[in-house]
């Protein structure tokens, strides 16, 4: 079925590597060096190995190929585009240009047949370890003797800079943990990188460092021999029970006269020289993006390839769904990302007991009733599933010999934890969602930053909030982490008060199909909200609500607050009744509430009405928005301390006493300005039907 025809080989890979330095001539900018030197890597792996359908990216029993060294896009395009992806030749033409397909670096959702969002180096490895995952699971559950409808491999090609990385030993660490034997990197040795030799930063020997955490390692093999990486290839994936690791010794930049510099790394050949290099590998030296059509005939085979492999799938996806036809209606729904119908009524009840209850207590009981109902629900914690309540009761952990388990073991791995749960995301078939300490949040901000911007269906169980943690101190108080996680695109922040407003966040959480979502909770018990006299935490959806108010009509004062600071806002509201109309206005989160129809933002927070306070146990900075310029805010501005609670709430004046007093000091100012302010026409008066001037 496959080539072996040494020269038509060669003529494909050189093909490939002249497409790709023209990429980056075209647009003068980018990296040339990787894409020269995998080239035959990443030939061989394609023509001889992956199955994949050019004409169906989506086809879900796919191999998976994920470029962890995100930067030689140019190569992944070019194979993209000559397998009969659907990526024109002009889109190659417009590399790195605004409206392309073709981004500097590979974008999930963007370009048919990218499998993940990479660049940032080492994500793109522990994505592919999270695909194993998934692939691992879903086969666990639905496959059945001579039914192995769930069946591919996962392959992931990396650099020297992706196993740099720390996230990748994370990574490499558990996927030898959890026996991924249908994983398979092809590590681009070539030794150099921006700085120079990888000699002056890196002594790891890969071989024992993989081998160390139970990986079977492949090669070194020659970077120029499709033989010998095909061989390797084969061993890799005759291991089932340990993922695999094929060494490829290859050269940057190789046929060009920069080869083994870094200097062919991230820029431009030049003309010149891009000349000299198709002439070296028995190209015309100067048409550019010419491809010859016996290498173009070859690549395009994987049209046809692809059609076969796929139909072969759907018969046996047509005889297995004659068999178990739930379970095949089942998996395909689930891959579609579709939840059970009915899912949300395992949340009856949103309003909670009315009891005090720590919100990341209410979470766990609410990611527990859910689970019941989704099945493919499925997570865990960086070593805090206890404290996190992160635990889906009575199952089991996932493992080598348990690839059923809905629990996952993460260890202290929060950045492996994260790019894991994106590979989980982007393989489908199951809704992943990972948990730590709030203040933790930062070792996984980069895979936070690429669900969002890849629009996974992540969530995240951040707990320990705020210095409501108590006694361990300044460490592990978060201050900035709130606004700093509201700052990413994308990513919805949803801090809930109760454990009528958890539930609500996790329901909507699990409804947002395309965008990851954090949840913030508290360690410590919040205080019950009698939600009989007050707002239904079910208007929580809207991110904002007005939960309580002492009078009728515009209030003057409105005291904001979202999680554990929004009992004390009530509690300050009550006491500044006796003085004014005090409305308390919950805001769990700013994604969901900025969201919201104006006219509805506006009847929560009415422009006219000034004096506003927001009270919460973080950065002040950012309230700004929603207080305005003549409003306060009670918040954290400096790092916390290690005391009780109850101390540090008082210390730091983030509780009521601080709501009330910035509360009344407004309504003090705003009956100054009044008295000082020239009485307006009789007329306008009657037409507020209030006082004229500021609410
Ligand atoms: C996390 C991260 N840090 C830095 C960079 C910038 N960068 C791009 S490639 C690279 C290193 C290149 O070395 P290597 O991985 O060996 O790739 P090669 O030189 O073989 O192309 C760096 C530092 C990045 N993309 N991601």
């Amino acid at each position: 079925m496959f080539s072996v025809n040494a020269k038509l080989d060669q003529l494909a890979i050189n093909a490939l590597r002249c497409l790709a330095i023209d990429l980056v001539q075209a647009a003068n900018s980018g990296h040339p060096g990787a894409p020269l030197g995998m080239a035959p890597a990443a030939y061989t792996l394609w023509d001889r190995f992956l199955r994949h359908n050019p004409r169906d990216p989506h086809w879900v029993n796919r191999d998976r190929f994920v470029l962890s060294a995100g930067h030689a896009s140019a190569l992944l395009y070019a194979l993209l585009h000559l397998t009969g992806y659907d990526l024109s030749l002009d889109e190659l033409r417009n590399f790195r240009q605004w409206g392309s397909k073709t981004p500097g670096h590979p974008e999930r959702g963007l370009t048919p047949g990218v499998e993940a969002t990479t660049g940032p180096l080492g994500q793109g490895f522990a994505n592919a370890v999270g695909m194993a995952v998934a692939e691992k699971w879903l086969a666990a559950r639905f496959n059945h003797p001579g039914h192995d409808i769930v069946d591919h491999f996962t392959y992931v090609m990396v650099s020297d800079g992706d196993l740099e990385e720390g996230v990748s030993y994370e990574a490499a660490s558990l996927a030898g943990r959890w026996g991924l034997g249908k994983l398979i990197c092809l590590y681009d040795c070539n030794g150099i990188q921006i700085e120079g030799s990888t000699h002056t930063n890196f002594p790891d020997d890969i071989g024992r460092r993989f081998q160390s955490m139970n990986w079977d390692v492949h090669g070194p093999v020659d970077g120029e021999n499709v033989a010998a990486i095909a061989d390797a290839i084969v061993a890799a994936r005759g291991v089932a029970e340990h993922p695999s690791i094929v060494i490829v010794k290859s050269s940057i930049g190789y046929g060009s006269p920069l080869a083994d510099c870094p200097a062919c790394h991230g820029a431009p050949l030049g003309a010149e020289n891009v000349a000299k290099t198709k002439e070296k590998l028995g190209q015309p030296a100067t048409a550019a993006f010419f491809t010859p059509e016996e290498a173009a005939a070859h690549l395009r085979g994987a049209v046809e390839r692809g059609a076969k492999e796929q139909a072969r799938w759907q018969t046996r996806l047509d005889y297995y769904g004659k068999v178990f036809p739930d379970m095949a209606k089942r998996l395909l729904a689930q891959l579609r990302g579709e939840l059970p119908a009915g899912w949300e009524a395992a949340l009856s009840g949103g309003d909670g007991d009315g009891k005090p209850v720590a919100t990341r207590v209410a979470s766990g009981r609410a990611l527990n009733a859910l689970a019941k109902k989704i099945d493919f629900l499925i997570g865990g914690s960086a070593d805090l599933a206890p404290s996190n309540n992160t635990e889906i009761k009575n199952e089991d952990f996932f493992a080598d010999d348990k690839p059923w388990g809905r629990n996952i073991h993460f260890g202290v791995r929060e950045h492996a934890m994260g790019a894991i749960a994106n590979g989980l995301a982007l393989h489908g078939g199951v809704v992943p969602y990972v948990g730590t300490f709030l203040t933790f949040a930062d070792y996984m901000r980069e895979p936070i930053r690429l669900a969002a911007m890849s629009g996974l269906r992540v969530i995240y169980v951040f707990t320990h909030d705020s210095i409501g943690l108590g006694e361990d101190g300044p460490t592990h108080q978060p201050i900035e982490q709130l606004l700093s996680l509201r700052a990413i695109p994308g990513l919805c922040v949803i801090r809930p008060a109760d454990a009528g407003e958890t539930a609500v966040a996790w329901r909507t959480a699990l409804a947002r199909e395309n965008g990851p979502t954090a949840l913030i909770l508290t360690r410590q018990a919040t205080p019950a909200l009698d939600r009989r006299k007050l707002a239904s935490a079910e208007q929580a959806a809207r991110g904002g609500y007005v939960l309580w108010q002492s009078g009728e009509g515009r209030p003057d004062l409105i005291l904001l607050a979202s999680g554990s600071e929004l009992a004390p806002a009530l509690a300050a509201g009550e006491r500044l009744a006796a003085e004014a109309n005090v409305r308390v206005v919950s805001l769990p989160s700013w994604d969901l509430f900025d969201a919201q129809p104006a006219d509805y933002r506006e009847s929560v927070l009415p422009e006219a009405v000034r004096a506003r306070v927001a009270v919460e146990a973080g950065r002040s900075l950012g309230w700004e928005r929603y207080v305005g310029l003549d409003g306060a805010v009670a918040g954290i501005d400096r790092f916390g301390a290690s005391a009780p609670a109850a101390r540090l709430f008082e210390e730091f004046h983030v509780g009521a006493a601080q709501a009330a007093a910035l509360g009344a000091d407004l309504l003090k100012r705003r009956a100054r300005k009044r008295a000082a302010a020239p009485r307006p026409p009789a007329q306008l008066d009657a037409a507020a039907g209030k006082p004229a001037g500021e609410g």
